[in-house]
């Protein structure tokens, strides 16, 4: 037992802190942690005893948002134990294994990125004498971590329940060959075990101060549309201004307008008297948050536009703001946020993006606006069959944006046409969502015959890829 450093002697004194199926270690709460290292390789110079592992409480030399407590484990990665080699937290109280899943969430800092592994000690009741320090579970971790700065690592955590865990051995670096490589120290933080797969780290997009279905009854705004143009082209989109709708309105479903980078916005408020006041948030470099405004509204912030007071003057009245959608903005869907509140609300911040003064019937409307081309690319898989341009010429390979789309289709003899599979929008080949703003869907449109065929406008919103779909004749 001589490679185990003992923080503190008494480490069955954290007993107190844990109760049964409980894992909460802080490392700030002054507790008496016991801290090892441990190596599932018989020949590791850390088992046989050759080397002793460091491992140490150390102030957290990395606060941030992430992990701004004070205190981690700092632990020695040298590269002379297996891909197992690492910390070992002993846990005062044993906490029984679940056949159900259940979380290990650990924060890891270390100096790169890559996935994590998780040793179960512990030991089962059902089998007498058995040693506490038995293996029970190795698992890797279900997400990495960032390079040089804290994550939240997560490991499903399940086993025989007659087992029993007795100490989490959190190897920090599984994806090197330790050989070959530094040392360098892995700081360890914060483990929690809980029913939640998702990573603490990890913020939830477009977030809202408020439940997102809050009502406030008998309170409404007179607000009933916002209307956007674009180069003469205009498209609204009506807000529930019942008494009990939601003071969150979600409109993302569909994009609310269309433009170009540099192309000029305007937004109107529709409505029936001068109560309004409002701020415009644009998502522009769609991480699912909207950055602090700092200063005030600025076209090429996140805080786009704002009107601190809606024009006066009776009944009517319609509030507006304009905004150029940025030079260089990459095509794509961006999330937009409209906080629309009454002027005279002393408890509105205009730039929180987060809340509103509900009380006085203010609205959090968030939309979408798809950025785009004039012109899209088009791409066409045809098999058993021509594509061409109408009346001949190779198959088109960009179309422009927002227009029907015409080609002709001829299949071989022996195969008939059913449709077309349409995809389209943006970054076809990646995720179809992306923060709640869908960037493509794929439509279907049946065919009975071959010939020449035109892709409506509304599918030319970004690029295109066409999948002529048939059947043996
Ligand atoms: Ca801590
Ligand atoms: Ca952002």
């Amino acid at each position: 037992m001589k490679k185990l450093i003992y923080i503190a002697a008494a480490a069955m004194s954290m007993a107190a802190g844990l109760q049964a199926q409980q894992i909460d270690c802080s490392f700030d709460d002054g507790a008496a942690y016991s801290l090892s290292t441990f190596d599932t390789w018989a020949d590791s110079p850390f088992t046989t005893g050759v080397l002793d592992g460091q491992i140490m409480l150390a102030d957290n030399p990395s606060p941030d948002g992430t992990n701004g407590t004070a205190r981690a484990v700092a632990f020695h990665r040298s590269p002379y134990g297996s891909h197992l080699y690492g910390a070992r937290i002993g846990l005062g109280a044993p906490v029984p294994m679940s056949d159900t899943p259940r979380y290990l969430h650990v924060m890891l800092l270390k100096p790169a990125g890559g996935d994590a592994a998780l040793v179960v000690l512990g030991k089962r009741a059902d089998r007498s004498g058995q040693s506490p320090e038995t293996v029970q579970a190795v698992t890797r971790s279900l997400n990495e971590a960032q390079a040089g700065r804290w994550s939240d690592i997560v490991f499903e955590l399940r086993g025989n329940h007659n087992a029993e865990i007795h100490s989490l051995v959190i190897a920090p670096d599984t994806e090197r060959h330790p050989a070959g490589h530094d040392s360098y120290t892995a700081y360890i933080d914060e483990i929690v075990l809980n029913d939640d797969p998702r990573p603490r780290d990890v913020a939830e997009p477009y977030r809202l101060a408020f439940a997102p279905d809050m009502t406030v009854p008998g309170v409404a705004m007179p607000l009933t549309a916002l209307t956007f143009t674009v180069g003469g082209a205009t498209g609204s989109i009506a807000v529930p201004d019942s008494l009990n709708a939601p003071v969150y309105v979600d409109m993302t479903a569909a994009p609310a307008f269309a433009a170009m980078p540099g192309e000029k916005v305007t937004m109107t408020i529709d409505g029936g008297t001068e109560r309004f006041a409002c701020t415009l948030f644009a998502d522009w470099d769609n991480d699912g948050q909207f950055a602090e405004a700092g200063g005030g509204a600025s076209p090429s912030g996140e805080c786009v536009a704002s009107i601190p007071s809606a024009a006066s003057g009776g009944r009517d009245v319609t509030g507006r703001l304009s905004f150029a959608i940025p030079d260089g903005t990459e095509p794509g869907i961006y999330r937009l946020r409209c906080k629309v509140y009454d002027k005279l609300s002393s408890r509105v911040s205009p730039l929180d993006a987060t809340d509103v003064d509900a009380q006085s019937g203010g609205k959090i409307i968030d939309m979408t606006c798809n950025v785009h081309t004039a012109n899209v690319r088009v791409a066409f898989v045809a098999r058993m069959c021509d594509v061409t341009s109408p009346g001949g010429g190779p198959a088109p390979s960009q179309a422009e944006f927002g227009k029907d789309l015409k080609f002709d289709v001829r299949m071989d003899s022996d195969y008939r046409i059913t449709g077309l599979e349409v995809k389209h929008g943006h970054d076809l080949g990646g995720p179809e969502m992306v923060n709640g703003n869908r960037r493509w869907r794929t439509d279907v449109m049946p065919l009975d015959s071959d010939g020449t065929v035109t892709i409506p406008a509304r599918m030319i919103d970004g690029d295109v890829s066409v999948t002529i779909m048939f059947v043996n004749r």
